[in-house]
Order: structure tokens, then C-alpha cells, then sequence
């Protein structure tokens, strides 16, 4: 039996969840599947941001395990894999998809939602003779073919919280917080509300450290507090600016902290699977559709929670994604049904953990008939 061949194929649209995607499940299959896995990206710099291992320089490298390309004019003489991933419908390359026979399974992997449609249009065939491109749609149901999770990470995100905690804080040149402090870690675009939150916290009855990662909202805090350095304070909150880290260290981040604001799509699902409250800034969309996914979304996620919690969820995700109007009041809300929200996070991590993306896609792969000849490791 012969091991078989993948390639992935990522357009950069803007900012990074379209490669965060891509990476995450070379990486996946590469690893955890031995799959020879070739990533087709036609941004290195974007991808060298989640892994300074990537040469920007080079159009062809191997980078953990996984072997990066860049999207060119090497598709003449490439020979296309068994398992094709077109992602977010990036369009393959002409001369690539000229040489694709109907025996390649071709996907496309779509981008994540909670609406009801997905799970009508998961897995549906769209002919183009010879061949045929099937939808593939990450989500939050049986339905869907579920969310990317690496087979050790929680195991992982579970020894970081007994052992690696303390470690954690030294890495970013910080004393361990004390116990009463409230962690927050904020990556988001930038955001009307920004303002009104910071004043929420530094008004919080409790000590509150925020961390910030390098990104598109840096200059709004900047301008909250004047220059500062990278370490900010007020009333009772504490705000430090930190690097840009590769994809696996941010993990960490979220694991460190008790309440993660998150955007778009790839910090969105691993703040997930870090079992603490979200808040989630969605990407936004001219057409204003991300209303319908953040309610999509909100509506699975609180339907366990009490109504209090339900509503505090719900109201802080739509001021934090709105103008910020009564942000005050808002967080109050939301602080006080934390312990309800962090059981709720735990049980909707180990919910979502069984419907695993990556198996998902392989047993469909099979499922369309073309992995009868190949081994497939670590199932
Ligand atoms: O960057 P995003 O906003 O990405 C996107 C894109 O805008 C895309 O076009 C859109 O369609 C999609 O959202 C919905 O947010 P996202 O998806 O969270 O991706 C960020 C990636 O950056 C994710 O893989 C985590 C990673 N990251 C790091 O590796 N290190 C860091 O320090 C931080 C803060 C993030």
C-alpha cells in the first residue's frame, strides 16, 4: 500500500485565519496521518508570521513536515495529489486543475458557521466534468464535519494549566498574577467598543490584566493611554502590549488567561478549546450577513447556559461587535456569571472535541472511493 499525497491551496485574502487555517491542518495531516502534505500559499510573509521557521525567500521548503510552496509557476509541472484541498474557494490554478483526472478527490473547505444552512450543504457534490468539487463545511454539529483539533491538545492545554503555568508568565517577563486578578488576553480588529471596555475594567471591582497581542487594535490602546511603552495603567486595570507569536505559542496565551476576546475564525475556534468565556469579534462583513453568524453561533452556544448567563453572553458579544453602547453595564453582567460561563466553555470543549475536522475529512475522502489503495497512519 502506498501512503497518499495532499495539497492544500490557501489564498491570502487579508490578515491571517485563511493561512492560520491552512497551516494548521498541513501540519495536522503531516503528522498525525504521515500524509505527504504540500501547502500552495501565495503570501510566505503572512505564513511566516504564524512559523518563523518559513524562508519568505524560497518557493519551495519543508517546514514541519509539511512541504510550503509558493503559489506559481511551479503548477506546470506539478503532479496533482490524491487528496486535493481548495480552501474557502480559493479557485485551483488552471494549469493545475488541466492536469486533475476524476480519480483525485477534490474538496473544498469552507468557512466556519453556526447557521443552519451549513449542515444541508456539507459534503454536496458540484459537478464540473469531468470531475467533481465537494463542500466541505467545518461546524458545530454532528452534522458539520466538525472543528481542526491536534489529537494531544487538550491533553496538552490540561498539563500547561498543572505545570506550565508559572513557566508561562516568565516567557512574557511577568511575575505570576496573583490569585484575585482577572487574565484577560484581547486580539481583535479594531473595535468602536474598545474604549468603553477599558474604561469597564479599569472601573471592575477587580484587578484586571489585559494582554494584548501585536495587532490591528494596538494603536487604539496606545491612543487610550498616550505612551506608555507597552505597559499601561488605570484604576484597576493593568494592560501589557505582547509580541506576535507562532501559531502554537498563542495557545498558550489563551490558556493562560480566564476570559479570551478572540476574532474571525482560527483564534475564534482555539479559544474554544481553551474551555474559558469568550468574547468573539467577528469578521465583518459589507453586507452586514456576520450579524446572522454571530447569533447562529450565540444561539448554540448559550442554549445550555441559564437565561442570566444566556443574556450576559449574548449582550456582551453584541456591544463588543456594535458601537459599545452601555459597556459598563455589559461587563458587570457578564463578570458576574463567570464561574456559569467557565463550566459552560469546559463542557462545549469536550462537546465539540468528538466531532474532529481532520478524521472527518479523511473518512470522507474514503467515502469517496479514491483512498482504496492507500494507507492512512494514526487513525
Ligand atoms: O486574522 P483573522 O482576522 O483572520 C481571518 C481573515 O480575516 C479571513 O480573511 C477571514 O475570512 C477569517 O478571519 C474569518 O483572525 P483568525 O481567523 O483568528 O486568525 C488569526 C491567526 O493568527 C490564528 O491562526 C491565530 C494566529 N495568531 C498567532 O499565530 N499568533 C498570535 O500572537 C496571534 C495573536 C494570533
Amino acid at each position: 500500500m502506498k501512503h497518499f499525497s495532499c495539497d492544500i491551496f490557501c489564498r491570502v485574502v487579508d490578515n491571517y485565519g485563511d493561512v492560520g487555517v491552512c497551516w494548521r491542518l498541513a501540519r495536522q495531516l503531516a503528522n498525525e496521518f504521515d500524509i505527504s502534505v504540500r501547502l500552495w500559499v501565495d503570501d510566505l510573509k503572512s505564513l511566516a508570521r504564524l512559523c518563523p521557521d518559513v524562508d519568505v525567500a524560497l518557493d519551495m521548503q519543508r517546514c514541519r513536515k509539511v512541504e510550503v510552496r509558493l503559489w506559481g509557476v511551479a503548477f506546470l509541472e506539478a503532479v496533482p495529489a490524491d487528496l486535493v484541498i481548495e480552501t474557502f474557494s480559493c479557485k485551483l490554478p488552471e494549469p493545475y486543475l488541466a492536469m486533475m483526472a476524476a480519480s483525485q478527490a477534490w474538496i473544498n473547505l469552507e468557512y466556519l458557521s453556526a447557521e443552519d444552512w451549513v449542515e444541508g450543504c456539507h459534503k454536496l457534490p458540484s459537478p464540473r466534468p469531468p470531475l467533481t468539487r465537494y463542500f466541505f463545511f467545518p461546524g458545530f454539529t454532528q452534522k458539520t464535519g466538525g472543528l481542526i483539533l491536534e489529537r494531544d491538545l487538550l491533553a496538552r492545554r490540561d498539563a500547561f494549566l498543572k505545570e506550565g503555568f508559572k513557566a508561562f508568565w516568565q516567557s512574557i517577563n511577568m511575575d505570576v498574577p496573583s490569585e484575585d486578578t482577572l487574565k484577560i488576553s484581547l486580539f481583535s480588529y479594531e473595535n468602536a467598543a474598545l474604549e468603553g471596555m477599558l474604561d469597564a475594567w479599569a472601573e471592575s471591582d477587580m484587578p484586571v490584566l489585559c494582554l494584548v497581542p501585536q495587532g490591528r487594535i494596538l494603536p487604539q490602546v496606545v491612543n487610550y493611554f498616550g505612551e506608555g511603552g507597552g505597559r499601561y495603567a488605570l484604576g484597576n486595570l493593568q494592560v501589557v502590549l505582547l509580541p506576535f507569536v507562532e501559531q502554537e505559542k498563542y495557545d498558550e496565551l489563551l490558556w493562560a488567561c480566564d476570559i479570551n476576546f478572540v476574532r474571525g475564525e482560527d483564534s475564534f475556534v482555539r479559544a474554544q478549546w481553551a474551555g474559558k468565556p469568550i468574547v468573539w469579534q467577528i469578521y465583518p462583513q459589507h453586507d452586514e450577513v456576520h450579524w446572522h453568524k454571530l447569533k447562529a453561533f450565540l444561539a448554540l452556544y448559550c442554549n445550555e447556559l441559564s437565561p442570566l448567563a444566556a443574556q450576559a453572553m449574548q449582550d456582551l458579544c453584541g456591544v463588543w461587535n456594535g458601537n459599545g453602547g452601555a459597556m459598563v453595564y455589559a461587563w458587570r453582567e457578564f463578570a458576574s456569571v463567570q464561574a456559569e460561563l467557565k463550566r459552560r466553555a469546559m463542557a462545549w470543549a469536550d462537546e465539540l472535541s468528538k466531532n474532529n475536522l481532520a478524521l472527518n475529512l479523511l473518512d470522507f475522502f474514503q467515502e469517496l472511493g479514491t483512498m482504496r489503495a492507500f494507507k492512512i497512519e494514526g487513525q
